[in-house]
């Protein structure tokens, strides 16, 4: 198995428990996946974090206490080393370790599992739980390798954390992770340029404290709450407002838009069932939350600036902040618009843009990822007839259901492409996919099969599944990483599957109790 974040040591936890042997491989020095990685200022869960933990131990869910209504990244990195620690889980991991080759022998059906530390395992599943947003993403800008400052990444960040007191500090990128350090990184430094290219939808993070009094009353809630969740879109227990946006009244409008901008989080973008549908609901979600931003900016032509015109509210992962837009009132921030001067060249210790320079001690990097098959494609799979993954998905990813490809048998990708992955709640969707993978192997053993391979004609139907359900959507509409749009060169494919996490929850429950339709069960 490849990867320790919360998928994987999930998986490593129910196939454990399920009698198998297994060994994890981790390239970061400790488990979390991306809560080891991403410790910027500021990072912090935008689901809730009663949600956001896993459901599969009663136990777990009633000891643990979360401090805030949004966990911050250290609360959240403790919990998962919690949980390895309570069930005894570090003894299967191996540390630090990357993973660089996985090679089908095809004559055994075994799968050769080799490290960049010299390990060789051989392993009858593999079970790849690298995370869609892994891979972070550095720009090609000329010059940007000789910077002369502190150089950063969001998804990179140093462990005993950065001090920015007295500095001058530059931050490309204004996306989830920009959003959220740019307020903080805003308060220590001397000057913050803010580099931005597209401008990006953000409403209020509305994190509050957790006090003993809620968090009683959300754990006697919590079976009903995961209930609704495993049955909703997102995988948290909300749901739409019973009424297409274009259907209700002003009233209506305002004081549902109203109620999701108090609960804060991503749930904005699916306050009503239509508003990622049609342009004309979308509209009024987008006017609800032009008013709100503006009334916080002090300078109209910076508000010019940070609303955003090339895409419908919601078409990107919308973000959350603590006081982001205020942030540029202050008067040791600037704002750069790249679109009207694009960045040339790093030169030194300074930013050069098509009419400036920026002389910076500090540069962050808050440039993403190759999102959802980087991580993947880094590594060198290869199936049936040497045929490699890269190949196979060269012009996009194309699997069964997100968790089969054709060629490539009893190998599992979780919470990847084809399914919903980042549209919902990762640790419950981990929980779906490492249950299905876990009865699925069950199925092979009680039916004296040796492996189960996706067929290829159930993943073209399931390509065109996920491909007509996105294009019934607004979501292809945006330039973004669920398109594979912010890497050069990435086909342009809606990887996530947008039809709703309690839907695809079915769909891959009934292919289980069907015999694995779609699926070839190969006899030993
Ligand atoms: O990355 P992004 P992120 N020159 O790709 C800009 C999750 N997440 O790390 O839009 C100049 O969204 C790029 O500009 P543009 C969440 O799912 C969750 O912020 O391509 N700029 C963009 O502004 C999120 O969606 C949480 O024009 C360049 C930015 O960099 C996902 O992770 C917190 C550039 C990248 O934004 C990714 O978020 C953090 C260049 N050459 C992350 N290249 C929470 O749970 C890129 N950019 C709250």
């Amino acid at each position: 198995m490849v990867g320790a974040g919360f998928a994987g040591v999930y998986a490593l936890y129910k196939l454990r428990s399920q009698g198998l042997t297994v060994q994890v491989f981790e390239a970061g020095d400790g488990v979390g996946g991306v809560w080891y990685w991403n410790r910027y200022p500021g990072a912090r869960c935008d689901v809730e974090s009663v949600d956001y933990s896993y459901s599969f131990d009663e136990e777990l869910q009633q000891e643990w206490d979360w401090s805030e209504k949004y966990a911050t990244q250290p609360e959240i990195l403790r919990y998962i080393n919690h949980v390895v620690d309570r069930f005894d889980l570090r003894r299967n991991i191996k540390l630090g370790t990357r993973v660089t080759d996985v090679v089908l022998d095809e004559e055994k059906l075994r799968w050769e599992v080799r490290t960049e530390a010299g390990d060789v395992v051989s392993a009858r599943f593999c079970v790849l739980a690298l995370g869609p947003l892994s891979n972070a993403n550095i720009p090609s800008i000329p010059g940007l390798e000789s910077f002369a400052g502190d150089l950063y990444h969001t998804a990179r960040w140093p462990h005993d954390g950065v001090d920015f007191t007295g500095k001058r500090v530059g931050v490309i990128g204004t996306g989830s992770s920009g959003i959220q350090a740019i307020p903080c990184i805003a308060r220590q430094a001397e000057q913050l340029y803010v580099f931005q290219r597209s401008a990006n939808y953000s409403v209020p993070a509305g994190n509050v404290p957790l006090d003993d009094a809620a968090r009683r009353e959300q754990k006697a809630n919590y079976a009903e709450r995961r209930r609704l969740s495993m049955e909703s879109g997102g995988g948290s227990p909300h749901q739409p407002y019973p009424k297409r946006a274009v259907d209700a009244t002003a009233d209506e409008l305002r004081n549902a838009y109203e109620k999701r901008w108090q609960l804060g989080g991503v749930l904005f973008s699916k306050t009503f069932p239509d508003q990622m549908i049609t342009i004309e609901a979308n509209d009024t979600a987008r006017r609800f939350w032009e008013s709100k931003v503006r009334a916080v900016i002090d300078d109209p032509s910076v508000a010019e600036l940070l609303i955003p015109n090339d895409h419908p509210i919601g078409s990107k992962r919308i973000c959350t902040d603590d006081n982001y837009f205020q942030t540029y009132n202050r008067n040791n921030v600037a704002l750069v618009n790249l679109r009207a001067t694009p960045i040339e060249r790093i030169d030194g210790a300074s930013v050069r843009t098509s009419d400036a320079s920026y002389v910076l001690d500090a540069l962050v990097l808050a440039t993403g990822f190759d999102a959802m098959t980087g991580s993947v494609e880094k590594l060198n799979i290869v199936g049936r007839g040497g045929q490699t993954l890269n190949d196979v998905w060269a012009e996009g990813p194309k699997t069964y259901l997100g968790l089969g490809i054709a060629g490539f048998p009893n190998l599992f990708n979780l919470t990847g492409p084809g399914s919903p992955s980042v549209l919902a709640n990762m640790v419950l969707h981990s929980e779906l996919h490492v249950d299905w993978v876990a009865d699925a192997v069950r199925y092979l053993d009680t039916h004296g099969a040796v492996a189960l391979e996706a067929r290829p004609d159930a993943v073209a139907d399931w390509v065109k599944e996920c491909s007509d359900r996105a294009a019934g959507t607004l979501m292809p509409s945006a330039n973004s990483w669920y398109m594979g749009a912010n890497i050069p060169g990435k086909p342009r494919v809606f990887m996530p599957f947008v039809g709703g996490f309690g839907v695809y929850g079915q769909i891959i429950a009934e292919v289980a109790a069907a015999g694995y339709k779609g699926f070839d069960i190969i006899e030993g």
